[in-house]
């Protein structure tokens, strides 16, 4: 593996009330992701996850794009042995879904190629109502590799993924709420506002709960409908053994909101 240092002078990230932000600051505003931009991303978002105080991450772009793909002047010089012997979209990108705390992509303008897939390794999308989605890979001589084949497949099924990955034509944003790939579209006035309040309400539940829902979600992204199951119930019966479960039970009991101990 070839050394690549890693960006972080294209990341800005702040901390507010347990919501870590992390922003997409490339000085081209279409926010390419070069190999050392996605590892910065990578250190950046698991700096908050090895943060017990955050609760949620929340990953942004630019007014412009959360990202229009691949650096495609990075990608130009790439040949098969290049892309094979470095990892190209190994470093970094097999990372990012492996962030235990939930993570919301915020997308506003573009979100294409590598970008469209690394909004999908986070748990779900807000868009603003400018969003664009897609994968045109396909018009530059390639297809999706960071997943777009089969996340985006899962996300809005055989057939609208096939138009997309096959036309490379973009999905607008109420197209993608329509279709699932967006939780939610909201106007762009209203953006800013609506993803805060949507990631506090996160950060404010408990910690430990909301990681053991998330595990369990994505069980049903990677395994049999039995096996989810199994696995949901197991990870269910383990909430009983957290004070947070016997606090949420109390204050049900007591008509009152629950002081979460994260433990
Ligand atoms: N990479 C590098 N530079 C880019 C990219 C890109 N992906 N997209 C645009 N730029 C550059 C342009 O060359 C231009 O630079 P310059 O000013 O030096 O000429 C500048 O950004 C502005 O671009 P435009 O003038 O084209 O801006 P517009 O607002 O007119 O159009 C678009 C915006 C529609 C987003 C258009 O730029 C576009 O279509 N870009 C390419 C999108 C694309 O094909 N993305 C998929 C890339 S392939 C991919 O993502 C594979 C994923 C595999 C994993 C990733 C591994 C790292």
């Amino acid at each position: 593996m070839l050394s690549v240092v890693p960006k972080t002078e294209w990341i800005k990230t702040w901390s507010e009330n347990g919501v870590g932000w992390v922003q997409l600051n490339h000085e081209n505003k279409l926010n390419p992701l070069s190999a050392g931009f996605i590892l910065a991303i990578k250190e950046a978002t698991e700096k908050f996850d090895n943060d017990l105080s955050i609760g949620c991450i929340v990953l942004i772009g630019s007014e412009k794009a959360f990202a229009a793909g691949a650096d495609l002047k990075e990608m130009v010089k790439h040949n098969f042995a290049s892309v094979y012997e470095t990892r190209y979209i190994e470093n970094g990108w097999l990372d990012i879904p492996k962030i235990q705390t939930p993570i919301i992509a915020g997308v506003k303008g573009y979100a294409l190629g590598g970008g469209c897939e690394l909004a999908m390794m986070c748990d779900f999308i807000i868009a603003s109502d400018n969003a664009k989605f897609g994968q045109p890979e396909i018009n530059i001589g390639a297809i999706p590799g960071a997943g777009g084949t089969q996340r985006l497949t899962r996300s809005i099924g055989k057939s609208k993924a096939m138009l997309a990955i096959l036309t490379g034509d973009m999905i607008s944003a109420e197209e993608a709420e329509k279709s699932g790939l967006v939780a939610k579209v909201v106007s762009n006035e209203e953006f800013n506002v609506s993803l805060k309040e949507i990631a506090q309400k996160i950060a404010n539940q408990s910690k430990p709960l909301a990681k053991l829902a998330k595990q369990a979600v994505n069980v049903a992204y990677e395994t049999t409908l039995d096996e989810g199951i199994r696995t949901e119930r197991a990870l269910f019966y383990s909430t009983f053994a957290l004070q947070d479960h016997v606090e949420g039970m109390e204050a049900f009991s007591e008509k009152r909101k629950p002081v979460w101990n994260n433990r």
